[in-house]
């Protein structure tokens, strides 16, 4: 059998920390991992598969032999070497905005749309992971009911702002409760001027503002929404909020249907043999998903679906996942699986 060749172009980060997690436990051949960072990191080891591996600055040669390259260092770090590891026969599975939204780059979760992998010219993206696990949960319901609308509010971890943020918000949180002084560096986004504390806090702002008042992370939910759904014609809008929360982001969901016999058991009935999803739905029990129970899973975990008061056709649902794993490293991983069992990887030892 072939066995592939696989690097994770920022290994040392919370993404590609899972992503090699995850390749330790999948059915994919692997002859090899080659873990990359960032010069920092050079040098140092990491444990996969109880061997030592030791870390390689990410360069152009360094994806020389590799089959399948999984990239999560950021979207400057993507758009330089994506296309040097492509130019060597790899094939990149990319967890950064930079190609998403190109027509030529394929923008999958394997649940919802595999048979887009069939177009890729050496890059597929995998989407924004507040994205993913709504696809998750939305697109059986869509595939038995139709969707016209979609309004969701996020509730997002702050590991997907990467380790350091996580340390931030830990340090805030130490600091307030002992009342000494404390900073903030990162939160809302890296990139911007001003920045506010998370712990103890909510922030209405993930990623930078863009167009019409609405934030980069709110607009990647509605036009990869419309690209995963191959629908420009849905109607979607996004708030993204920051809660003081370490993995696994909460989404509440409302959706209009198109078909009018549809009811809750209906959707409970579609949700409980969705690839992917986990019904997790009882008022009488007090049964339903939180970040904490969801944190390590590699499900979508929803609950607390319930009619609209007003609208026949709406629903409300309560969807979380872990942002690390489906939200990221799993998705990535589960692309390259796809591929493989689609006869879609070129590989060097043929
Ligand atoms: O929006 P974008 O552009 O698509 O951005 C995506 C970014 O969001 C994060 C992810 O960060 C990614 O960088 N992310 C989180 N969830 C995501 C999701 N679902 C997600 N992205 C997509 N989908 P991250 O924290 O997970 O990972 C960062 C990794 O990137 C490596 N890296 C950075 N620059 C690189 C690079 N790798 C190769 N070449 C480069 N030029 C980075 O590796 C990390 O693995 P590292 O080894 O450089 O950093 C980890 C070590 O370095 C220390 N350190 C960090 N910053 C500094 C530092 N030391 C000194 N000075 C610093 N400034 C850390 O302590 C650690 O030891
Ligand atoms: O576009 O929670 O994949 O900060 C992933 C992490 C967007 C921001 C992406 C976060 C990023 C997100």
């Amino acid at each position: 059998m072939n066995k592939y060749t696989i690097a994770v172009v920022g290994a040392t980060g919370a993404v590609g920390t899972k992503m090699i997690e995850m390749l330790e436990s999948s059915a994919l051949p692997i002859r090899e991992i080659k873990v990359l960072a960032s010069k920092r990191s050079a040098g140092r080891k990491l444990m996969v598969n109880g061997s030592e591996l030791v870390i390689e600055e990410t360069t152009p040669e360094a994806f020389d032999g590799v089959d399948i390259a999984l990239f999560s260092a950021g979207g400057d770090v993507s758009k330089q070497f994506a296309p040097e590891a492509v130019k060597r026969g790899a094939i990149v599975i990319d967890n950064t905005s930079a190609y998403r939204m190109d027509p030529t780059v394929p923008l999958v979760v394997p649940e919802v749309n595999p048979e887009a992998l069939k177009q890729h010219n050496g890059i597929i993206s995998n989407p924004n992971c507040s994205t993913i696990q709504m696809m998750v949960a939305l697109d059986p319901i869509r595939k038995k009911y139709g969707l016209s609308r979609i309004i969701v509010s996020t509730y997002q971890a702050v590991s997907g702002a990467g380790i350091a943020a996580v340390k931030e918000m830990k340090d805030q949180a130490r600091k307030m409760l002992n009342n000494e002084t404390y900073e903030a560096i990162i939160l809302p986004s890296g990139g911007d001027k001003k920045h506010y504390p998370i712990a103890f806090n909510i922030l209405p702002q993930i990623d930078l503002f863009a167009e019409e008042g609405y934030t980069y992370e709110e607009w990647k939910m509605i036009n990869e929404t419309k690209k995963i759904m191959s629908d420009n014609e849905i109607k979607i809008s996004a708030t993204c909020v920051r809660v003081p929360v370490v993995s696994g982001h909460s989404e509440s969901i409302y959706i209009e249907v198109v078909d009018e016999s549809a009811t809750v058991a209906g959707i409970k009935e579609v949700l409980e043999t969705a690839p992917g999803v986990e019904l997790q739905d009882d008022p009488s029990v007090q049964l339903y998903p939180t970040p904490l129970t969801a944190d390590g899973k590699k499900e979508t975990f929803v609950g607390r679906i319930r009619q609209d008061i007003d609208v026949k056709t709406g629903y409300h649902l309560w969807v979380v996942s872990d942002n690390l794993i489906k939200g990221a490293a799993l998705n990535s991983v589960q692309i390259a699986e796809k591929l493989h069992t689609m006869s879609l990887i070129k590989n060097k030892m043929n």
